[in-house]
């Protein structure tokens, strides 16, 4: 237990269907974070830069066939392997908005038939986060965003299961965002909802593990 006078940052997690608009919603609410003064970093799961996620981003691009369960170990692998770097980041003060977590690894495999409870069992002991934020969209609108890239998942029909999941997956606790609305809209809402987070943890919410 550090107990110091340096307050924390905040883990913010950004979750949703593929195409709802998380990407470039971090972004913006990194320059909102970083232009009140915090200090803040943004990162993506899965961290395609590490040996782990090198075989997830060939797996993703099709390019290798692995078992569903070795994928999924390998997801939750890439986030082990952050593990530590974003505690020490937490607790020197800055804030993290992450685009994609433990949640993003248990709706897309268990939509493949998997077990939810397998599923979220690699996950025990992560950093939970202090605030997930879901940018929900239907699977068709999501759809008729420019279709889909070419990678493994990005298909209607698996959608609609990984927003299954994510529906069974979610709790009171979790911040639904329209992600059919305006993109100031939706930034305005992240805003308010992340900068109410970062207070928090500045005042001393102490950092928890999954699944709390
Ligand atoms: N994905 C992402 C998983 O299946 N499990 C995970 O644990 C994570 C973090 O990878 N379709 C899937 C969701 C996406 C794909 O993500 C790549 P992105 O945000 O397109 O790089």
């Amino acid at each position: 237990n550090h107990n110091t006078n340096n307050p924390r940052g905040a883990l913010i997690v950004l979750e949703g269907l593929d195409r709802c608009g998380k990407t470039s919603q971090s972004s913006r609410l990194f320059s909102y974070l970083e232009g009140l003064g915090h200090s803040v970093e943004s990162c993506r799961f899965p961290d395609r830069t590490t040996s782990v996620g090198q075989m997830i981003s060939s797996y993703l691009s099709n390019e290798s066939q692995l078992d569903d369960h070795t994928i999924h170990l390998l997801f939750s692998a890439n986030r082990w392997e952050k593990r530590s770097l974003m505690e020490a980041k937490l607790r020197s003060g800055t804030t993290l908005i992450v685009d994609r977590y433990s949640y993003s690894g248990v709706a897309f495999s268990s939509a493949k038939g998997l077990d939810i409870e397998w599923c979220k069992a690699p996950e025990i002991g992560l950093l939970a986060p202090d605030l997930v934020v879901y940018l929900d969209i239907t699977p068709e609108k999501a759809a008729e965003r420019g279709g889909y890239g070419a990678e493994r998942y990005e298909k209607l029909e698996f959608q609609k299961k990984v927003a299954q999941s994510y529906y069974s997956l979610h709790d009171a606790s979790w911040k639904i965002i329209d992600a059919t609305l305006p993109i100031e809209d939706i930034e305005k809402q992240l805003q308010e909802v992340a900068l109410d987070c970062v207070k928090k943890c500045q005042k001393g919410k102490s950092i928890s593990l999954l699944w709390p």
